[in-house]
């Protein structure tokens, strides 16, 4: 009858999926771009990833190397600062965990900043890429990243909003401070938690 199945649809439109952090809303299957400077070009080939600034081996490596080192998946959600999440999603590379046990962190090293090729910047404390937070991803959903994503390799920090994951990842610093990257600069959070709503700086 109608109203009983006008009755529960409200119902569940009332349910509240828990994996979302408080204002996010689900996008369900579809990935929203969101760049705030022209897409970036990378030839793949040509690319490599650098770890330097307060490590004991300043170490970089081409996209083949980084693939010899092995193969980590994430499955998981990612948060938007914009209010969107996507849930369940997937995403192969490898973990900063690795990259780091080569590049050896100096005992002062407390915070990172990641680099892209079109020179956005994000910085973290470094303790938000250790202990199996954060990956160099190149696949996504078993697909290649594409290059309006961030491809052929970007950062995924899923446990914090996606401002913090640069697409087009050339290098991260190991620093003993913390340093603003474009977003922070511009009034987002230094750190960006989506479960305690760090959005902008004071939240
Ligand atoms: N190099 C670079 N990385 C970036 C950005 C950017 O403008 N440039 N935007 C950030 C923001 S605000 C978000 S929400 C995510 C968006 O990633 P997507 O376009 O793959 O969804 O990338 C982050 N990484
Ligand atoms: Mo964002």
């Amino acid at each position: 009858m109608a109203i009983t199945r006008g009755f529960s649809g409200r119902r569940k439109q009332a349910e509240r999926d828990p994996r979302l952090p408080p204002g996010q809303y689900d996008v369900g299957k579809s990935w929203p771009v969101l760049t705030a400077e022209p897409t970036g070009r990378v030839d793949a080939e040509r690319w490599s990833l650098t770890i330097d600034g307060l490590v004991a081996h300043p170490t970089s490596w081409s996209l083949k190397e980084l693939k010899a080192l092995g193969q980590d998946t994430y499955r998981g959600d990612i948060h938007c600062v914009t209010t969107w999440s996507k849930l369940d999603t997937s995403f192969t590379g490898i973990s900063l965990d690795t990259l780091l046990d080569v590049a050896q962190p100096l005992p002062e090293a407390r915070f990172v900043v990641e680099e892209s090729t079109t020179r956005y910047r994000t910085n973290l404390p470094l303790e938000d890429v250790t202990g199996g937070k954060a990956w160099v991803v190149w696949e996504h959903e078993g697909k290649p990243l594409t290059r309006e994503h961030g491809g052929p390799v970007r950062m995924l920090v899923p446990h914090l909003y996606f401002w913090k994951s640069a697409k087009w990842i050339s290098k991260i610093t190991l620093l003993d401070h913390d340093e603003p990257g474009f977003w922070e600069i511009n009034g987002y959070h230094h750190r960006g938690d989506p479960w305690q709503e760090q959005r902008f700086d004071g939240d």
